[in-house]
């Protein structure tokens, strides 16, 4: 028997299974395409020869797989072999899906945590990443020590998909930023300006920006968008924004998406009202 079997050895399942041996735990490793476990065994892990092998060596189970149709194709065909152990799925999958896997390793008398990690394969093993964990509090408590090896945990609560919604919801954010970003890189392109040089000027004004952050979720918490002070929706109409990426022969879509969330208040009368209205355009689409 080993402390904790790592079923997934791409980048981020292998720095978890180093992180683990580095601290001092014994690990059983696998992955479907056996060569990826050499340099792992060569540190001291255990080589499992199957998923059930490695299922079976542990008490503590991790699943660090590409989506939640491979923690399915790898774990389905060895559910009785799980029952009593500990699964933990640091794979990202979405909210429902996370919740269909808790209710699955319930069936078979697995107890489950969902963990959505919040770090890149280099930080782990260091306080610098997070990661978000929810299911079983009963696990999270007994394997805290464990789940610190890799970096700062976080319990979100019962419900196996908050972790997931958490990190989905933060990744959202991330991207839109990004593409943004690009977006913006696109368009000084067209005089000569590099992305290195938009990136150089970009990176400050973003950062500053984020300061706005906590005032747009007051608004939001609070449900008052006519509170003063705010940026109105008129003001914020966007239109020579789309109309200068157009200028530029640049497509507008990540600012057009803006715009239209804007113009749907403004056409439902809400052009005075402040920019954080726009979360009434997202709740409207999915209600
Ligand atoms: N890498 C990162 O920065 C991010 C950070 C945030 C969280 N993610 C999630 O972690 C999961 C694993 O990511 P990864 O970086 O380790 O991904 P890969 O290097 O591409 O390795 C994928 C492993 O999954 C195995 N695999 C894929 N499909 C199957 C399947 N049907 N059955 C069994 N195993 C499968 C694959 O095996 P192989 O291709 O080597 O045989 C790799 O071990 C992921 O959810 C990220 O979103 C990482």
């Amino acid at each position: 028997m080993t402390d904790v079997s790592v079923l997934g050895l791409g980048a981020m399942g292998s720095a978890l299974a180093t992180a683990l041996l580095g601290a001092g735990r014994s690990v059983t490793v696998w992955n479907r395409t056996p060569d990826r476990a050499a340099e792992l065994v060569t540190r001291g892990a255990r080589g499992a020869g199957s998923a059930r092998e490695a299922v079976t060596a542990s008490p503590v189970v991790i699943a660090c797989l590409l989506k939640y149709a491979s923690v399915r194709d790898t774990l389905g065909p060895v559910a009785d072999d799980l029952r009593g152990r500990t699964l933990v799925n640091v794979t990202t999958t979405t909210p429902n899906e996370s919740r269909q896997l808790a209710a699955w390793a319930a069936e078979f008398g697995v107890s489950y945590l969902d963990g959505a990690i919040m770090a890149v394969p280099a930080m782990i093993g260091s306080r610098e990443g997070q990661i978000f964990y929810s299911g079983s509090r009963k696990a999270y408590d007994a394997l805290l020590s464990t789940l610190d090896i890799w970096a700062t945990s976080e319990f979100h609560g019962e419900d196996a998909g908050r972790a997931s919604l958490v990190d989905l919801a933060m990744l959202s954010g991330m991207y839109q930023m990004f593409a943004g970003f690009i977006h913006g890189a696109a368009m000084v392109a067209a005089m000569g300006m590099s992305a290195s040089e938009f990136a150089a000027r970009q990176a400050p004004f973003l950062s500053a920006m984020t300061q706005g952050l906590g005032g747009y979720a007051e608004v939001v918490d609070g449900g008052d968008y006519t509170v003063p002070g705010q940026q109105s929706l008129d003001f914020s109409d966007l239109s020579h924004l789309v109309r200068a990426s157009e200028e530029q022969g640049v497509d507008p879509a990540p600012i057009a998406a803006v715009q239209a969330l804007i113009s749907r208040q403004i056409d439902a009368g809400h052009g005075s009202e402040g920019f954080a209205r726009i979360y009434e355009s997202l709740r409207a689409a999915h209600p």
